[in-house]
């Protein structure tokens, strides 16, 4: 088969127990780029289609309930009667379920998949780097909502998630220094983590209108007004405070860890738990694992690749 040929040639190593391949400087599990590819080829993007993209394990949960939310006329208003609970798709549906992932759901599954049945505006996540989007994404006028984090805490979370997911695989956690040292030389799925943010945010300053750029601090910090801005990025400015508050509320990582969907339920594709989704969600969660050498290296190495783009995580 051609992609089982392809990735013969490809420079692999292995993360987390499992091969990851390199194709033009970014790493791929290879099921998630074959299905990278297919969506590149077959992926046709509509005008209203709004998509979200991140590095892996830096707060895509948290927008992938905030977008849906916003974008459902149903459950962003709060009734004047203030029990709208009942249509909150969030109750049945973990996250995952609102926006579909193009690699790791809808083409993973079927490298053609037929989206037909799809309401609009569709809604779709992506952990793929800027340039590996589907063309039509990058060249319509869908819109492109893109979530980073600190790069220690995003280390820490994915660290956490990956080694959750082997050990329900009954394969033995992959030591911290062994993963750290990984994710400095940019070895982990859909990485380099900080050539991943910089070619999203690179594209953010060229087109503010097509990609939104967010940052978690930002959000934990100002939920009001970042979650403000981010519905007027998506056209549906909220017009009430009250109404911005439900939906930070129905959003938050505390009801969401206790609702019974996310706490009893597995991703099919992934086959992990969706209680791994929410953990702690704090800043400087780094600060309970990271040696000062370890600091200093991450550090250091963030501020030599963003040297210059205008952006930083100073927190
Ligand atoms: P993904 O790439 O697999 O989708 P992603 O959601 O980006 O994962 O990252 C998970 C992190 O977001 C977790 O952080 P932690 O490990 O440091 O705790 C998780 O707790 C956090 N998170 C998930 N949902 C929310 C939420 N609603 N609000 C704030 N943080 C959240």
């Amino acid at each position: 088969m051609e992609s089982s040929f392809l990735l013969d040639q490809l420079p692999k190593e292995t993360w987390f127990g499992s091969d990851l391949y390199n194709w033009d400087g970014f790493r791929y599990r290879s099921h998630h780029l074959s299905a990278a590819m297919a969506a590149s080829s077959y992926f046709k993007a509509n005008d209203s289609d709004v998509f979200l993209a991140s590095s892996m394990k830096t707060g895509t949960t948290w927008l992938k309930a905030l977008i849906p939310t916003i974008m459902n006329p149903d459950v962003r208003i709060t009734n004047d009667d203030g029990d709208d609970d009942d249509d909150d798709p969030l109750l049945k549906h973990h996250p995952n379920v609102l926006m579909p992932s193009l690699e790791v759901q809808l083409f993973m599954a079927n490298p053609n998949p037929d989206l037909s049945g799809m309401s609009s505006p569709r809604l779709f996540r992506t952990h793929v780097p800027f340039p590996m989007l589907p063309e039509s994404v990058k060249n319509s006028a869908c819109k492109i909502v893109y979530i980073t984090r600190e790069p220690k805490d995003t280390f820490m979370s994915l660290w956490h998630f990956m080694n959750s997911a082997i050990t329900a695989r009954g394969i033995d956690p992959w030591p911290i220094d062994e993963a750290f040292g990984s994710f400095c030389r940019g070895i982990h799925a859909f990485g380099p983590f900080h050539d991943h943010v910089l070619g999203y945010w690179k594209e953010s300053r060229k087109r503010p209108e097509k990609i939104h750029f967010m940052r978690y601090e930002d959000m934990k910090k100002e939920p009001r007004e970042e979650l403000q801005k981010l519905a007027c990025f998506l056209g549906k400015p909220f017009e009430r405070d009250e109404d911005v508050d439900k939906v930070l509320w129905r959003c938050s990582l505390e009801r969401l860890k206790n609702l019974e969907v996310n706490r009893h339920g597995v991703d099919p594709s992934l086959g992990i738990g969706y209680e791994h989704y929410f953990r702690r969600g704090i800043v400087g969660d780094w600060k309970s694992y990271f040696t000062d050498e370890m600091q200093q290296k991450l550090d250091l190495i963030t501020a030599m690749k963003f040297e210059g783009s205008g952006l930083g995580f100073g927190h």
